[in-house]
């Protein structure tokens, strides 16, 4: 089975525990469509047990790509003017928790963790269950998108996707970045599903739950 999560936020526990819940084994493929890191605390945990899995897909969320600049020149922030300001600003939004448990790693823990963080995807295809998928961990606007070859890959990680537009006939976009209840009040905590698009980012850092589709069946599931 191939299975999709998103927007971890570092919520270790909910992340273990939808493992448990999927009875993900080595068969299966699980796709985590970014923002892994930042606001929780458990970012760089929940990252090195995706590393330590032959069968989990990580795809590049705005948050993962801001913890992998900031930490990659940690030592050059202090003297450069633009680095600090990106510093001050990724801190201020969430990046405090993964800098702090990043920092007390070992050097070769931390030049892991960068590796691994830089051979994210931006975007991947995928069959199952007799569907097309694209997967990513956003969109940009449907004219852009109709030519995603073309884009560049900041589209993915900071696009802003038009919902009430279907995008593509023949296959389904899904998506994080944007908690559900944000699309609409009617899916707060839920996974979104209109117009062929697939929004899993059910806000589980912010007391919602996480969820998980499983690409082969649609079905849904959740933990608190
Ligand atoms: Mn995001």
């Amino acid at each position: 089975m191939i299975y999709a999560m998103s927007d971890l936020h570092g919520c270790y526990d909910k992340y273990i525990k939808m493992l448990e819940k999927i009875k993900l084994n080595d068969g299966d493929t699980l796709y985590i469509l970014g923002d892994i890191v930042d606001r929780g605390d458990g970012g760089i945990i929940i990252l090195q047990d995706m590393m330590s899995r032959k069968n989990v897909v990580a795809i590049k969320g705005n948050h993962d790509y801001m913890a992998w600049l900031l930490l990659k020149n940690i030592d050059d922030i202090e003297n450069n003017e633009r680095l600090s300001e990106m510093f001050r600003l990724w801190l201020f939004d969430g990046g405090m928790p993964t800098y702090e448990t990043f920092v007390a790693l070992s050097a070769d823990e931390q030049k892991s963790i960068l590796s691994y963080m830089n051979s994210f995807l931006i975007y991947d295809e995928v069959n199952a269950g007799g569907n097309r998928f694209f997967l990513s961990h956003t969109v940009p606007e449907k004219e852009r998108m109709l030519q995603f070859e073309k884009l560049l890959w900041q589209e993915f990680i900071v696009g802003e996707p038009e919902y009430d537009k279907q995008y593509f006939d023949d296959k389904y976009i899904i998506t994080g970045h944007t908690p559900t209840g944000f699309i609409d009040q009617n899916f707060t905590g839920k996974i979104y599903k209109a117009n062929n698009h697939i929004a899993i980012d059910c806000g589980a850092v912010f007391e919602k739950p996480l969820g998980c589709i499983c690409l082969d069946t649609l079905e849904e599931f959740y933990v608190e």
